[in-house]
């Protein structure tokens, strides 16, 4: 399995259908179905959207620290052997918040997980975009307690009418702490929220970034800046932000000279891991051992780790 670090994953969106069922069993939470196969067959989406609804509604069998050590132990063990060395993995505190699950329970879990797995494992808080900027900066004052556990921050969720350019002070905060700074833009936004993202955020990588090959100019600009784009190909099928894969942007990224990488974002959901993706592209898009290992090289390029670790790594 090729070695390649993931830096698009959000461990909510590891939790399988069969940890779903435990969970709620353990916990005492109502689901509207037990049935593996229904659950299973909920999992089609029309839109971002969709997917979110489903997402955001699972979530509540997620109560204990126990709870978040056990789906992200699954998650690094899953990716593991999936050829996952390094792993930067998002997660949405104010959904937890909103769910009466206290802020330590949640870096208490995820955290001691990290640390018993092989996998260079780190966090980064995510800010719901749809709640809004009032709420993100009143969530990081919250998390700063636990600085020392998370290296930086990201925005997720619903994106088209929720542009970067209003988190500005919760990004320039962030960036006083030391914290890394990311965004998705570009998933289902138009380019002028990828530009928003760099411009008014100061972003140092874009998640997803694929319809920012739509902007010649923009184009440019994220080849000769080098700016990491962590790319989803499972997920944007999933979410038709495109209508199959073998008509994904990512071999033309790579040609243009752009520092792309593959990652699964919600592969419970989205039809697998990271390996899943590569298989994927093998097969619906003819990609090539030479393109992969452009990619992985690329994975650890645009990680957060240290120039001692990437050179190990490569
Ligand atoms: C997400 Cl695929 C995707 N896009 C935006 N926000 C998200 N949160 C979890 N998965
Ligand atoms: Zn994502």
């Amino acid at each position: 399995m090729l070695p390649t670090a993931e830096l698009h994953i959000h461990i909510e969106g590891t939790l399988e259908p069969e940890m779903l069922v435990g969970l709620a069993r353990r916990n005492g939470v109502a689901l509207p179905t037990s049935d593996l196969d229904e659950l299973r067959a909920k999992y089609s989406f029309a839109d971002l959207q969709s997917f979110l609804d489903l997402y955001y509604d699972n979530l509540p069998v997620l109560r204990t620290s126990q709870d978040f050590y056990d789906l992200t132990s699954a998650y690094l063990d899953r990716a593991g052997r999936g050829g996952v060395r390094r792993a930067e993995i998002f997660f949405d505190p104010q959904v937890h918040l909103r769910n009466d699950v206290p802020l330590a329970a949640i870096f208490d879990g995820i955290t001691s997980a990290l640390g018993d797995s092989d996998i260079s494992a780190e966090l980064i808080l995510c800010f719901v975009r749809d709640l809004g900027p009032d709420a993100a900066m009143e969530t990081l004052r919250m998390a700063l307690p636990f600085r020392d556990r998370f290296i930086g921050v990201g925005l997720d969720s619903a994106e088209v009418g929720f542009p970067p350019a209003p988190f500005k002070d919760v990004y320039e905060l962030a960036a006083a702490e030391g914290l890394h700074r990311v965004a998705h833009a570009g998933e289902e936004g138009d380019p002028e929220y990828v530009r928003q993202a760099l411009d008014v955020l100061g972003v140092e990588r874009i998640d997803h970034g694929i319809r920012a090959m739509e902007d010649p100019e923009l184009v440019a600009r994220l080849r000769d800046e080098q700016v990491p784009l962590t790319v989803c190909p499972l997920s944007n099928v999933a979410l038709r932000a495109i209508d199959r894969l073998s008509e994904h942007v990512l071999p033309k990224m790579l040609d243009e000279g752009l520092l792309a990488c593959v990652n699964s974002d919600d592969p419970a959901y989205f039809g697998g891991y990271l390996d899943d993706n590569f298989a994927a592209l093998r097969s619906e898009l003819g990609m090539t051992e030479q393109q992969f290992a452009t990619l992985a090289r690329n994975s650890f390029d645009a990680s957060f780790a240290t120039a001692g670790q990437k050179a190990a790594w490569k």
